[in-house]
């Protein structure tokens, strides 16, 4: 068996964080899972460097586009062996062998008469470096960056997708499960209800310069997305190399739901026109937010994953994240949420397990796996061998269908078994009586057999850990015993095996962020806003702040946020305000209020706002910045 999986080729345009390091640990988990399944395996991640977005970064740190790539690609490249996740290619995309094959595949649609040149005009987000219909808007904003989109007329090459939307129905129709979880394959199927554009696949060189040229027009560079979304075939050198081969029919992409469109729509038809089969599954996961709020630079809260690493060790982090997660839905990080299961089910539930079976090992039979008498086994075993079975079984069937935390949940619900088990038996009451030895000797060697169930599973989310226990365990460390074949036997561990001594494999954390015996961070949420790059004064004097006064307000039909404001700033202007869940319309008109009077005009749900209302974030929702005292209409800020 093979298995391909790949995680998105991350923008250069940030420092990796929390969401980066989940999709891509997820893909380590299942690769590690399906290595335990004996299937040649092949790991892809890598970074996205073409575009406006990276060029914008780097003009911000003063450096070439060249010259921030490298940088910021290797941060990327450099974390993953931190976190134990080892990729087998780093992709860049600006690898001469990926250029060439974005070369190679445009050339070939084009030949085939699936691209063509035309005039567009359409509203672009240079968050997501694309164009969105205005249905696609939230009040007039891309949905992932909450900016407005600009109005970009020129004239662009086009990839005929709507050509490919009938074949793309009838192939979700017969493929339930080529994009996974369910409601993300509904989401694709609703947006296909509509008729489906055509691409624009160039961008002029008048406007962006840092991109792979079209082979058959030199004015035109490659659009990012066309570019990066060839990366996951030209890792394995197709058309010809032996990787494509093997591999490319066994691939799986992990993307989160941000990118479900261009991986479940523009992706597909590419192939498809290209002439490569299409991909088996694309798994979509949720995004996580911290604390209840959207993770972004500006609120400053982005984890770094090496800080939740150094602070709660790298095996509990994995944990948290596989396990907290239902994969497809949203979830919430938070450090008390992950010292809380770091707790429960590390240092209870697991540790203590652990801990307590090693040492009544240690105690009855000097630290030497008990011989077992099989009569006596059936008779006075603890009887996990069914529970064992079922439990393998769902595993299996919950990691193959990218339900991670289903897989864990059912490891967890065996430890539970066990402790129970322990509970039952008491062995320490058994070990009183020499009449009840041969028994105790069935209880020992049952347990020691369920831990070296339970270090097989736990493998793929937490390798270190697994080792620790089968070292503990007395097994080889340099042999794996993590083979799902060898664990569904449920095998022993073999008797007058020696035990090292134990040792804690989780110590309990004392409170919040406070690991006990370590010197603490602050929690990520005390650490104060990150700053925005610095400004000079004539970027602020760009800005035309001034004091207006509120004539009316009223609210707008059919969106619960927003309100229409009419105020006079020397003229009268119209302002749509998105703060109606915490002001009513009496509560504003009469008052004066700070706006941004030189802001584009933009339509939202059909009224066009001339400006913004000026307000302050807090937990309870927008509050309005407003003058100390009344002022002339109009007054300016400095
Ligand atoms: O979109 N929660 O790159 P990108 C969970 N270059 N996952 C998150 C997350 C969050 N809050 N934030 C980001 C791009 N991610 C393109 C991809 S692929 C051909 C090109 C993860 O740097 C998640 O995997 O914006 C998401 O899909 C990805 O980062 C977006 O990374």
């Amino acid at each position: 068996m093979t298995f391909y999986v790949s995680t998105p080729i991350y923008y250069v345009n940030a420092r990796p964080h929390l969401g980066h390091a989940y999709t891509t640990i997820v893909a380590d988990v299942v690769r590690r899972f399906q290595s335990m399944r004996d299937s040649q395996t092949y790991f892809l991640t890598g970074t996205d460097e073409h575009g406006d977005k990276v060029v914008q970064a780097a003009q911000k740190q003063g450096v070439s586009p060249r010259v921030y790539v490298d940088q910021i690609s290797r941060l990327f490249r450099d974390l993953w062996p931190e976190l134990n996740v080892r990729p087998d290619r780093f992709i860049r995309t600006t690898d001469s062998d990926h250029m060439a094959v974005v070369t190679e595949v445009l050339r070939k649609i084009h030949a085939a008469g699936d691209i063509y040149f035309s005039e567009y005009e359409g509203l672009y987000c240079f968050g997501c470096e694309r164009f969105y219909a205005e249905r696609e808007l939230q009040e007039g904003r891309c949905p992932i960056h909450e900016s407005e989109p600009e109005l970009i007329r020129e004239s662009n090459y086009f990839f005929r997708m709507s050509r490919y939307q009938g074949w793309l129905i009838d192939h979700l129709q017969s493929h339930p499960d080529f994009i996974r979880p369910e409601r993300y394959r509904n989401e694709v199927l609703a947006f296909l209800r509509e008729p489906l554009g055509d691409l624009c696949i160039s961008r002029p060189k008048t406007r962006l310069t840092w991109g792979i040229p079209l082979p058959f027009d030199e004015a035109y560079v490659t659009y990012v997305w066309f570019d990066a979304l060839l990366n996951y075939v030209s890792a394995l050198g197709y058309p010809d190399g032996e990787l494509f081969h093997r591999f490319w029919p066994a691939a799986q992409h992990i993307v989160a739901k941000d990118i479900l469109k261009p991986h479940g729509i523009y992706w597909p038809c590419m192939l498809k026109a290209a002439g490569i089969p299409v991909y088996r599954h694309l798994n979509v996961h949720g995004y996580w937010n911290i604390e209840q709020r959207k993770m972004s630079k500006s609120l400053g809260n982005v984890i770094e994953p090496l800080e939740m690493r150094n602070v709660y060790g790298l095996d509990a982090f994995r944990y948290f994240l596989i396990r907290e997660m239902t994969f497809g839905l949203d979830a919430n990080f938070s450090e008390s949420a992950m010292v809380q299961r770091i707790n429960a089910d590390l240092a209870n539930d697991l540790g203590n397990l652990f801990s307590r079976v090693l040492s009544m090992t240690h105690k009855y039979f000097d630290g030497a796996v008990p011989e077992l008498d099989p009569e006596v086994g059936r008779q006075y075993g603890l009887g996990l061998g069914p529970d064992a079975r079922r439990t393998v079984d769902e595993y299996e069937r919950a990691m193959e269908a990218f339900e991670l935390h289903k897989a864990l949940a059912a490891v967890w619900e065996f430890i539970g078994r066990m402790n129970r088990a322990i509970d039952i038996a008491a062995p320490w009451e058994l070990a009183k009586k020499p009449a009840t030895r041969k028994q105790l000797e069935a209880v020992i060697h049952s347990l020691l057999k369920g831990l070296r169930l339970i270090s097989g599973l736990i493998y793929p989310v937490m390798p270190d850990t697994a080792a620790r226990m089968q070292t503990h365990l007395g097994l080889d460390p340099e042999a794996l015993y993590y083979a799902l074949r060898d664990l569904r036997l449920w095998k022993p561990v073999p008797s007058g095996t020696r035990l090292p001594k134990t040792v804690m494999l989780f110590p309990r954390i004392e409170a919040a962020g406070e690991p006990a015996g370590a010197s603490p961070a602050p929690p990520a949420a005390e650490r104060g806003p990150e700053t925005k790059p610095e400004a000079t004064l004539e970027d602020f004097q760009r800005i035309d702040l001034r004091v207006a006064t509120v004539l009316s307000a009223e609210p707008v039909p059919k969106a619960k946020k927003l309100l229409k404001l009419e105020v006079d700033l020397g003229e009268r202007r119209t302002i749509v305000s998105g703060i109606a869940a915490h002001y009513t319309p009496e509560a504003l008109v009469g008052r004066q209020v700070v706006i941004i009077a030189n802001l584009r005009p933009v339509k939202l749900m059909g009224v066009v706002s001339q400006g913004m209302l000026l307000t302050a974030e807090s937990e309870d929702g927008p509050v309005l910045i407003l003058p100390e005292k009344p002022v002339a209409p109009g007054s300016g800020l400095r």
